[in-house]
């Protein structure tokens, strides 16, 4: 009981600190993700008469082209999908790493839908720095929906090779600047929630802020509390800026915990993650 008093009392304080477009998800009682309440996939209607008459039966299913128009040199390219946004308004943003090498494992050559058109064909490939064991990848930026407001989503991908397995993998680091009622915040997220669906991976991005915390009891009136900040889809925070006299300042997420007496057991500055 009094761990989840905890986690409450520090996510009440915590969006304290969020724009107002970011509250709304704070409100339905979802403490860690809203994930127990997503939003119904739309289903397009179908009318059966109409689809009968409409899709002959000789006519072949159209093969879907994973690469989204663009040729990559490499055989095997890594195909990603970030998922900008929450709730039902959301934007998928494709990216596709290749190798300016026709083989190997050097994945040094990025191709993202700027435009978010679903086409990459009409993109350009852009050059990593870096070594092809970790290659930094040059920054996207691309306008997506966040809630009801408009944010600008910026990328910089990191990739790795390790040495002893050549296992691959990508790190996001996501920025995300929205103007909400009262001014400007900027939020700067790593890593994130990921899966691998038919060969693309996915993340998620731009979920509402969470709070988990670790308590352990040490005695009958003392707590240890250990918290960190991370958003829905499980991106660690690493700074909120917020708007404050006239320019932006960084915001430190602050814990208050009281017990049901109401007696103060916990109040300090949180650190990011
Ligand atoms: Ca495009």
């Amino acid at each position: 009981m009094k761990k989840t008093l905890a986690v409450i009392a520090g996510y009440l304080l915590l969006i304290g600190f969020l724009p107002a477009c970011q509250v709304g998800d704070g409100e339905t009682g979802s403490l860690r993700s809203p994930e127990g309440q997503p939003p119904a996939a739309p289903s397009a209607p179908v009318a059966k008469g109409q689809q009968e008459t409409q899709t002959p039966a000789e006519e072949a299913p159209k093969s879907v082209d994973q690469n989204l128009g663009y040729a990559p040199n490499n055989p095997n390219p890594k195909r990603i999908v970030m998922r900008l946004g929450r709730g039902e308004d959301t934007k998928d943003f494709a990216l596709i790493l290749d190798s300016s090498k026709k083989s190997g494992t050097d994945y040094d050559l990025l191709v993202a839908d700027t435009d978010l058109d679903g086409s990459l064909a009409d993109e350009t490939a852009v050059k990593a720095d870096g070594e092809p064991d970790r290659r930094r990848h040059q920054r996207v930026t691309v306008t997506a929906p966040f809630g009801d407001l408009d944010a600008e989503y910026a990328f910089g991908l990191h990739t790795y090779v390790r040495g002893e397995t050549g296992e691959f993998s990508v790190w996001p680091i996501t920025y995300i600047n929205l103007t909400a009622n009262d001014g400007k915040w900027s939020y700067m997220f790593l890593g994130g929630a990921s899966s691998d669906d038919a060969g693309v991976q996915r993340f998620d991005v731009g979920g509402p802020l969470s709070l988990e915390t670790v308590v352990k009891l040490k005695d009958r009136e003392t707590f240890d509390i250990a918290a960190t900040i991370k958003s829905a889809s499980d991106q660690t925070i690493r700074l909120i800026n917020g708007p404050g006299g006239g320019a932006q300042t960084r915001v430190r997420p602050h814990l208050v915990v009281r017990a049901p007496s109401g007696k103060t057991i916990e109040d300090k500055d949180l650190d990011y993650g």
